[in-house]
């Protein structure tokens, strides 16, 4: 085994722990009948060659190393997505909650987006996962976000794969624009949330007890 896969293995723990962790906390409210905050969960180690552009990027040596470790806090990465933006600062509080892990920081790029129009909450954890070497703390971060902010997020993305980042004029100012779109149907959906949530709280009883109504 190399030595980046043998750094990276308690990445890849901490990130299948904390999928199966927070896909539990969907379905605790699934058993509760209870509209869950968390639509859904996705997570992954950072490919290596993102792991070297950043590196690059951030000016730090592209080895495994501890300083590495240190200074790239998204190594490891979950999202959490949501329904509505009020869901959100739920999922923050249930995080705040846990005792298996310690929030470092919290970045709210919901309130003031970034200046690409991107909107997320961001928390950074550091999470222990037990190896055969020892308990060994791993830094995670925890993207919190709607499903508008995701669908925005992630065409974004991959254009910034194809523009790396130097969109031409017109690209930029859609992409403003279609972030401005996504958040006012954030806002749109915010308002009619409880309408949403009885018709959804009413076909989940029927899909259980069809006949019942
Ligand atoms: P990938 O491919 O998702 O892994 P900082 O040192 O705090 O200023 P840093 O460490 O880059 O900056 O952290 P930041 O900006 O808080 O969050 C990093 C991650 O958030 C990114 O990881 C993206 O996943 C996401 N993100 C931040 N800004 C944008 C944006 O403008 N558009 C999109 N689509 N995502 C964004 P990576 O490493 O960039 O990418």
């Amino acid at each position: 085994m190399g030595q980046w896969d043998r750094f990276l293995v308690p990445y890849k723990q901490a990130v299948d722990e904390l999928k199966v962790k927070f896909k539990g906390m969907r379905g605790q409210y699934e058993t509760d009948s209870t509209n869950s905050p968390i639509e859904f969960v996705t997570g992954r180690v950072k490919p290596l060659a993102s792991i070297y552009d950043k590196s690059l990027e951030k000016g730090i040596p592209f080895e495994p190393s501890e300083k590495l470790a240190r200074h790239m806090q998204d190594i490891a990465g979950l999202r959490m997505m949501c329904q509505f933006v009020g869901d959100i600062q739920t999922v923050v509080e249930l995080l705040r909650q846990r005792n298996d892990l310690r929030i470092i920081e919290e970045k709210d790029y919901i309130s003031r987006e970034k200046k690409s129009g991107y909107r997320s909450y961001h928390v950074i954890v550091e999470y222990p996962v037990q190896t055969i070497r020892g308990e060994k703390k791993i830094v995670v971060e925890i993207q919190i976000r709607t499903l508008a902010m995701n669908f925005w997020a992630s065409i974004e993305h991959s254009l910034n794969y194809k523009y790396k980042g130097a969109f031409p004029e017109e690209i930029q100012l859609r992409l403003q624009r279609a972030a401005e779109a996504a958040f006012q149907l954030d806002e749109e959906m915010s308002q009619i949330r409880d309408e949403i949530q009885e018709a959804q709280a009413y076909f989940n009883e029927y899909k259980e007890s069809p006949g019942s109504r």
